[in-house]
């Protein structure tokens, strides 16, 4: 099995896999008041390079953010989120229910 892993890794470096950079990165965001601070996070992480997907939760204080690592990283999606006036910490990703 690791050898399989080994394989993959060292075969996505040559950009076998288009989807080689793609990492998702997950955070815990505080300060969210209302359903419409999720989509003002929204707004501001995606106008951001290399984002792919981003979902916000209101309800569950949270944010899922698909990305390309060769272009931006997690550090500059903090960034972002604090920057329109929101606290996140990086978290690890859950498995969510859509
Ligand atoms: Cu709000």
């Amino acid at each position: 099995m690791r050898k399989i892993i080994f394989a993959a890794l060292v075969l996505s470096n040559f950009g076998v896999f288009s989807s080689a950079w793609a990492e998702k990165a997950c955070f815990e965001v505080q300060e969210m008041t209302c359903a419409t601070c999720s989509l003002t996070i929204k707004a501001a992480v995606k106008k951001l390079k290399g984002i792919s997907e981003v979902k916000v939760s209101f309800e569950e204080k949270n944010a899922m953010v698909d990305f390309d690592s060769q272009k931006i990283n997690v550090t500059e999606i903090k960034k972002a989120i604090d920057g329109v006036g929101y606290k996140a910490t990086p978290q690890e990703c859950k498995k969510s229910k859509e």
